[in-house]
């Protein structure tokens, strides 16, 4: 970062901005209300801006107020045009994060003692490290990457890493506390907002969580009413799952494996028949299989055999039925979690053995034309996919056939692994599935043609797959007896339910990617009994869709990245069992998740100052005296459903309607703005919200939302490890709150990457102190100055060229900040 000269100049701007802020402050420029009377049919000359309220584990850092600052430019511009503009800023406190660094630093004083004496680093620390840092920086649960809190280079303590922010060892303590961090951060964010000179009114903020008593009401009235509705389900679910912490594992709670889901595979069950081998004698009166998993259950009517490695580690473990499966003890402990063994989350492993102990072992599997095919050696199994355990279709598997011309061709290869001739020489591929083009043997073909020569030419069998699977998927047509004609992907579920029912197949899911908890565990899928947002509901999906059309989105590619996640959302889990939160009205072991407390809060913005009046966690005073209990069901019906009667209640009946009236003139909101990552998540669920809770009052639903690319720092990544960083309150220490803005403003405005650099900040001191400088100057002079009508040639020349820059502020209207700059200011 740039060495600083001189700092009058900017000393100069912050003196006047601190002037100005203070007077703003004084005269509540910008507290708003509604009107004292607003009809049906009032035009409402209005405009409410939000921004998703940042996770308070930090302080607020320049990608935040970056994308804030839109915010902040729609306010000023639409208060220009004459509208009553409000901007309410929350803060979010629901989740994992804050809870787990609390604990943190509760198990390090436990362990080392207070202050702690932290040992030498060994590779625990090592390990510690990663799961600290991640947790601190890291908030997906909005999509939001706050990288708030200090993450000094070297920290591998939680300790340390609040030492980095400059706090003392008696301050730290505090910080064990879950609570303590809901009372630190939150003003520091407002402070920090306050000092950048936000047109917000402070009055409506708040915290989020049960520590908020207002809050947390209405987020059970939301959910009684979603449940009463019928949004919110029951069941048992496939989940990313942490086995070590107990619980789902979500986006936020992650270290690794991002976006990373669940992936379906068709378990083959392949009974081993007579002779067992030698290594399985003991076993000889249990059913043993050999379970493979596959993508591709349509195929199974070509297998010719079955791929071990013998290289690999597998078990032999007892199911819930009795009957013995072997497969690699990772995917065991998936199948653990999913109803295969008796008890949940215990593998009950008989024995351990290597691959090349079941090699040559014979096999009676479902639908294949050969009744009996045997266990052979493929070197290129993965041991962190699928079961180990690979059925080979040589027919249409370009792996397949190139480790069994491999095997047919070696006979040095049969004898290492002591395979027979008849269990190889015999068995060639079966055409059950004809690709245009490639003919009824298509992996075979394709083989010859790009000349593999063994399975051990990667590359090459790459690019073979690539060929034929999705053209043989998508294209294929089967010719096996009982579905010839037709589509093959017509008839995967159909084949994989027939088997599942003849007992001769299950299903079997495991996370598509490595995925790791903060607590560095290695997750599963599992099955589990969960609350959750049916969002995968028709008809709830088309209703959102219909909320969509509607939407301003102001770029295509919002447009369409919203429509990619109405067409594939599902269910989403929304309890949670560790963290922050408002808990489930009806079961109250469960607390809300943070992407679920987060969709319809923009409508507690409108009562909240009558609520809280400022007090950040709801706990001070209420400016209409009205207390959290007070606020029952009828009551919040009434004010935000607009046909619900007047309720019973001592609340008095104007303060009733003064909420009523505030939430009826500031909805809808008309702008929304937010980071890019929230269109898959948050704001499609705002969306499907808001549809929810007023599916009868469009007037209600989300009027626009702007999507912004991520921030780059002076062209590069934000990175507190590489210095490239800089908090909302270094910023304006260093740029004044002005020179920052203009730099935010010129950083971009599409939803590529945008780029704040810092000598643009540097030379919007400069451009304005030398405005200033202008404008003195201009004042001093006036009397010196031309008088009579403007009407010259260069009058008029100036008149238009100012007509013509107004005329293309519509870059306002259009949220383009970068242009606005450009025929506005420049
Ligand atoms: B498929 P994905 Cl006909 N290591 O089954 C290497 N490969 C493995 C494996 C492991 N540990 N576990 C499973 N597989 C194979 C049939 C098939 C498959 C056909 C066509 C395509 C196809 C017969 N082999 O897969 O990495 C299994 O082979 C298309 C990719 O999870 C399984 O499905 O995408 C597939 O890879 C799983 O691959």
């Amino acid at each position: 970062m740039t060495e600083r000269k001189g700092t009058a100049k900017l000393d100069f701007l912050r003196k006047i901005e601190e002037e100005v802020q203070q007077k703003w402050e004084k005269e509540k420029v910008f507290e708003i209300n509604a009107p004292t009377t607003i009809g049906e049919n009032t035009d409402k000359n209005k405009y409410f801006v939000t921004f998703p309220y940042p996770y308070m584990n930090g302080r607020l850092h320049l990608g935040h107020t970056f994308c804030l600052s839109k915010c902040e430019f729609a306010m000023g511009y639409q208060r220009l045009k004459g509208k009553q503009c409000l901007f309410p800023f929350g803060l979010h406190c629901t989740g994992m994060p804050i809870k787990a660094c609390a604990d943190k630093l509760k198990r390090e004083m436990e362990l080392y003692g207070y202050p702690p004496q932290f040992p030498e680093e060994d590779e625990e620390e090592e390990e510690q490290k990663k799961t600290s840092d991640e947790i601190i920086i890291k908030d997906k649960a909005k999509g939001k990457k706050s990288k708030a809190v200090a993450k000094s280079g070297s920290s591998k303590f939680q300790w340390d890493i609040m030492k980095s922010l400059g706090l003392q060892d008696d301050e730290i303590v505090k910080f064990a506390e879950a609570e303590h961090w809901l009372e630190y951060f939150p003003p520091l964010a407002v402070q920090d907002l306050k000092k950048m000179g936000l047109k917000v009114d402070w009055r409506r903020s708040f915290i989020t969580t049960d520590v908020n008593p207002f809050y947390d009401s209405f987020v059970r009235w939301q959910y009684i009413t979603l449940k009463e509705r019928k949004k919110i389900k029951f069941g048992k679910r496939y989940t990313i799952y942490s086995p070590k912490d107990g619980q789902p594992c979500m986006d936020h709670d992650r270290q690794t494996g991002e976006g990373v889901g669940p992936q379906e595979y068709t378990l083959i069950k392949m009974k081993i028949v007579e002779p067992y081998p030698a290594k399985l004698s003991a076993l000889k009166d249990k059913n043993i299989f050999l379970v493979a998993a596959t993508l591709r259950p349509e195929t199974m009517f070509g297998q010719t055999n079955c791929w071990i490695r013998p290289d690999m580690k597998y078990i032999i473990f007892e199911t819930a039925s009795g009957d013995l499966f072997i497969s690699t003890q990772r995917s065991a402990r998936n199948m653990s979690y999913q109803g295969f063994t008796k008890e949940n989350g215990v593998v009950p492993v008989l024995m351990n053995i290597m691959g090349q102990d079941i090699l040559g072992c014979a096999l009676s599997a479902p639908l294949t034309s050969y009744k009996t095919i045997y266990a052979l050696p493929m070197l290129t199994i993965k041991e962190d996919k699928g079961t180990g355990v690979v059925t080979s279709v040589p027919s249409d598997a370009p792996d397949d056939i190139a480790a069994l011309r491999d095997i047919k061709k070696k006979q040095a290869l049969r004898e290492k692994y002591g395979i027979q001739d008849f269990m190889v020489l015999p068995f060639e591929p079966v055409p059950i599935i004809e690709i245009p083009g490639y003919g009824n043997l298509s992996a075979p073909l394709v083989c010859d043609e790009l000349k593999i020569q063994s399975q051990n030419d990667r590359d090459k069998l790459a690019e073979a797959k690539e060929k034929v699977y999705l053209k043989g998927f998508y294209e294929g047509i089967m010719l096996v007896e009982g579905f010839k004609g037709q589509k093959v992907q017509d008839v995967k579920k159909p084949i994989q339910k027939m088997m599942v029912e003849k007992g001769e197949a299950l299903i079997y899911m495991e996370p598509e990617k490595q995925v790791l908890s903060r607590s560095a565990d290695e997750c599963v899928v599992a099955l589990c009994d969960q609350w959750y947002l049916d969002y995968g509901n028709e008809e709830w999906k088309k209703q959102a869709m219909g909320v969509l059309e509607a939407l301003e989105t102001f770029c295509d590619e919002t447009r369409k990245n919203f429509e990619a996640t109405l067409a594939w959302l599902q269910e989403h889990a929304c309890s949670r069992t560790y963290g922050l939160g408002t808990r489930l009205p009806w079961d109250e072991q469960w607390l809300i998740e943070s992407l679920s407390d987060s969709t319809i809060y923009m409508a507690y913005y409108t009562v909240a100052h009558l609520l809280q009046g400022g007090v950040l966690n709801g706990q001070g005073p209420s400016p209409l005296g009205i207390r959290p209990e007070q606020m029952t069901r009828e009551v919040w019906d009434y004010i935000f459903f607009k046909t619900t009667p007047f309720p019973k209640t001592d609340i008095p009946k104007e303060h009733l309607q003064k909420l009523r009236r505030e939430f009826e003139f500031w909805y809808p909101v008309d702008v929304r703005v937010s980071g890019k990552d929230l269109v898959p998540n948050h704001l499609s669920y705002y969306l499907y919200n808001h549809v929810a809770m007023w599916p009868n009052d469009s007037g209600k639903w989300p009027q626009a939302v702007r999507a912004n690319g991520h921030l780059l720092l002076n062209s590069e990544k934000m990175s507190k490890s590489t210095g490239n960083f800089l908090t909302l309150s270094q910023a304006i220490a260093k740029f004044s709150a002005d020179g920052m803005r203009l730099a935010l403003a010129d950083a971009g405005d599409t939803v590529e990457d945008a780029n704040f650099v810092e000598a643009m900040a540097d030379a919007g001191i400069l451009r304005l102190f030398t405005w200033v400088e202008w404008v003195k100057e201009m004042i001093a002079n006036q009397n010196n100055l031309r008088t009579g009508p403007a009407d010259t040639f260069n009058d008029r020349v100036f008149i238009s060229e100012m007509n013509s820059g107004i005329i293309k502020t519509e870059h306002y209207e259009r949220m383009m900040y970068k242009e606005a700059l450009k025929s506005a200011l420049f």
